[in-house]
């Protein structure tokens, strides 16, 4: 295989999910060029099923960017959510609680408005590069190689930028000797189904029940998105869709409405996810800055995921801008920390979801979470704890100001 002459840019990014395609985004409207390597095609980029919710603030970006006409056009903006125990809805009232809301709309639609824009902007964006490895990140001139169009090739850059998720190779580019890692692994995993049904629902339902947590989410107003709480070594397989519009009848039936019940349709999509925790320090090593699910993975109960890796990007955006362009790396030198002040605050949410709605094999510890579950129903300062996470903490609510002496 032969060899291309080497190219140069100022930022390389490994990896085409939200985070890498924002990232170009917020740098070219910087004035930062940037490389885009992805190891998929363009089709299964755009084709795969995950997040559906954007926080209040992650929109407004959307927006801000030039990217958020089909997201306002298409998109859902929810004011609450339901949280349903003991066969009843309670609804917690985001709008009333917090001033501010979510937009559903799925990260499939998200990805192929960025990866749309960035072409018409001629951005530089190559799928199917493969054998992605990243050199010299600790001298002044990184480099990554890779294999495209049957040559081997080698982009020299400034600053290489992992948004390469939790499988890929940027993180353990920084020897381990360099970093920490902190994760749980949830007894349970998620049977997610994407249906071509008209959802029976107006705002998301997080279902706490005997036989399992359960999630009423949507896609559109003709596509349902639906989650039960299984094994975490379910094969899917186990799962003929006959069973699980079964179970999500059992597990979402409603005491006082007992002909309310899921809408069923055609299956689009069926899978089951692992639920896990998991976070790198730091998410930066010299030139390598990791951004996204390459450094920090939550579970989904907190819908966090997506909406994690667009703040990081929004903060290595602004902070490689100003040492680029400016040549003043004080935010550069802080993204870390900047960073897991938000990671950290969203990991303890995350966890507070999972363990307030999955169902645990204990029976001291169900009884103590329903208790938990009426009193955040009964609660008005509980439910707005829970709705300003929910739809995204301003960047001020995530460290605590020095106490003033005076
Ligand atoms: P991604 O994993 O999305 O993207 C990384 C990219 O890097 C991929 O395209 C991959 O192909 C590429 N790559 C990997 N290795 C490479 C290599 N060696 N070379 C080149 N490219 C490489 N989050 C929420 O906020 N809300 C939700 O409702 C939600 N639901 C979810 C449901 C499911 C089923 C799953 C799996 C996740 C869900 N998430 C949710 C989390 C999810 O949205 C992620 O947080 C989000 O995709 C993270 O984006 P990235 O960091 O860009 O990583
Ligand atoms: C989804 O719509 O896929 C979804 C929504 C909320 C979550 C997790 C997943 O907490």
């Amino acid at each position: 295989m032969t060899a291309a002459a080497p190219e140069r840019t100022q930022v390389a990014i490994v990896g085409a999910g939200p985070a890498g395609l924002l990232l170009s985004e917020l740098l070219a409207a910087e004035g930062v060029e940037s490389v885009i390597l992805e190891q998929r095609s363009r089709a299964y980029c755009l084709a795969r099923v995950r997040a559906g919710v954007l926080e209040h603030d992650v929109a407004a970006l959307v927006d801000a960017l030039g990217v958020g006409a089909r997201m306002r056009r298409d998109g859902l903006v929810h004011e609450g959510i339901d949280v349903q125990f003991d066969g009843a809805p309670h609804r917690i009232d985001f709008m009333a609680l917090t001033a501010r809301t979510v937009v559903v709309y799925g990260q499939q639609e998200l990805t192929r408005d960025l990866v749309e824009h960035l072409e018409a902007a001629g951005r530089d964006l190559r799928f199917e590069a493969e054998d992605v490895a990243v050199h010299d990140h600790g001298s002044d001139a990184p480099r990554v190689t890779f294999r495209h169009g049957g040559r081997r090739r080698e982009l020299r850059c400034d600053v290489v930028a992992g948004c390469d998720g939790f499988h890929g190779v940027c993180r353990d580019t920084i020897p381990a000797s360099r970093r920490q890692t902190y994760s749980i692994a949830y007894p349970f995993a998620w049977l997610g189904l994407l249906a071509r049904a008209a959802p029976a629902i107006d705002e998301l339902v997080y279902c706490s029940h005997e036989r399992g947590f359960a999630l009423y989410s949507l896609r559109s107003n003709e596509v349902s998105r639906l989650y039960l709480q299984v094994a975490p070594d379910e094969d899917v397989e186990r799962w003929p869709d006959e069973r699980v519009w079964a179970e999500l009848d059992r597990r979402f039936a409603r005491a006082a409405d007992a002909a309310w019940r899921p809408t069923r349709g055609e299956t689009l999509e069926k899978s089951v996810t692992p639920m896990r925790s998991f976070v790198s320090e730091p998410m930066r090593d010299g030139r390598l800055f990791l951004a996204g699910d390459a450094a920090h993975i939550v579970p989904a109960t907190g819908a966090k995921g997506l909406n994690l890796a667009v703040h990081d990007v929004e903060l290595l955006a602004r902070a490689l801008a100003r040492w680029l362009r400016d040549g003043d790396d004080a935010l550069a030198a802080r993204y870390s920390d900047d960073c897991l002040a938000r990671v950290w605050r969203a990991e303890d949410f995350s966890m507070f979801m999972t363990r307030l709605l999955h169902v645990p094999d204990d029976p001291f510890e169900r009884r103590a979470q329903l208790a938990r579950l009426r009193y955040l129903c009964a609660s008005e300062a509980a439910m707005r704890s829970l709705a300003e996470n929910y739809v995204g903490l301003p960047a001020d609510r995530l460290r605590v100001s020095a106490p003033s002496l005076g």
